[in-house]
């Protein structure tokens, strides 16, 4: 299994690097869930040769909303890279994604290192702010299509975010409501209760996959902790913005030109 690692793991992380998709792994030849992981490390050593470096992880499949949507019934995890930080407010150009979609989030921001599974009283002790947050997810899979495992192999379709202004208001996180806008139109409406019920329960099942993988999360960490509904496809020129009620909105534009395809 070993070479298929690193086949599959160079495999995908040259689909993201030449923007072309790559028909799914899992349905020609089944790995288990323990390879998807090490095929995500494998492929995300390829990106910090390259000189990527961390800036958190991020928990998908965390609401119904979107296991629905993408055929899928667990809550999985990947790494976010500085790489894929877009600015608040700024121009995104979709040159170098093969069929993106924006997603409403809620972002994390850590202040001490996660080094052990946390119970969910202890979970706000270990963050220093949160924010209201887009995550521009990517398939490297033709038409969006995977299984549980590829989307793990290819660090859970991770790559872009936004994240707003930061607030420490984590007391009024239970049930707020999420309003994704595109152009100015409502097309995704929701609430911060659809992720696992309360977001900082991602922080107690962030704790425990991290502690399984035995990686420890540095202090000024982000953790995205998955969607809130259902992704939209993105296209040039479009305005996106997502808002949460008291917690405030963040955005991006999207390049009207672009670019030639690398
Ligand atoms: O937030 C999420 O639930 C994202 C899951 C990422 C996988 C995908 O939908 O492509
Ligand atoms: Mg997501």
């Amino acid at each position: 299994m070993s070479t298929d690692i690193a086949h599959i793991a160079t495999a995908l992380d040259q689909a993201a690097r030449k923007v072309e998709p790559v028909a799914q792994f899992s349905t020609r030849s089944p790995f288990s869930l323990d390879d998807a992981y090490l095929i995500q490390r494998a492929s995300m050593r390829h990106r910090y040769d390259a000189g990527e470096r961390t800036i958190g992880v991020k928990l998908g499949f965390t609401s119904r909303a979107k296991m629905i949507q993408m055929g899928v019934d667990s809550l999985i995890w990947g790494w976010l890279t500085d790489a894929m930080l877009e600015e608040d407010g700024g121009v995104v150009d979709l040159q170098r994604f093969i069929h993106p979609r924006a997603e409403p989030e809620v972002c994390f921001l850590t202040k001490r290192t996660i080094d052990r599974p946390l119970t969910a009283l202890e979970a706000v002790d270990y963050l220093e702010a949160v924010a209201p947050a887009i995550e521009i997810i990517d398939s490297r899979y033709q038409a969006f299509k995977f299984s549980l495992e590829d989307v793990v192999a290819d660090n859970c379709s991770s790559a872009g975010l936004v994240v707003g202004a930061w607030s420490r208001d984590f007391a009024n996180l239970a049930n707020a409501g999420v309003l994704m806008r595109i152009n100015g139109r409502v097309v995704q409406a929701g609430s911060t209760a659809a992720i696992l019920g309360h977001p900082l329960r991602t922080l107690v099942q962030a704790s425990q996959l991290l502690a399984k993988a035995q990686i420890a999360l540095p202090a000024g960490s982000l953790i995205m902790a998955g969607a809130a509904t259902a992704a939209e496809a993105l296209s040039p020129g479009a305005h996106v913005s997502v808002e949460i009620a008291g917690f405030g909105e963040c955005g991006f534009s999207i390049a009207m030109q672009q670019r030639e395809k690398p």
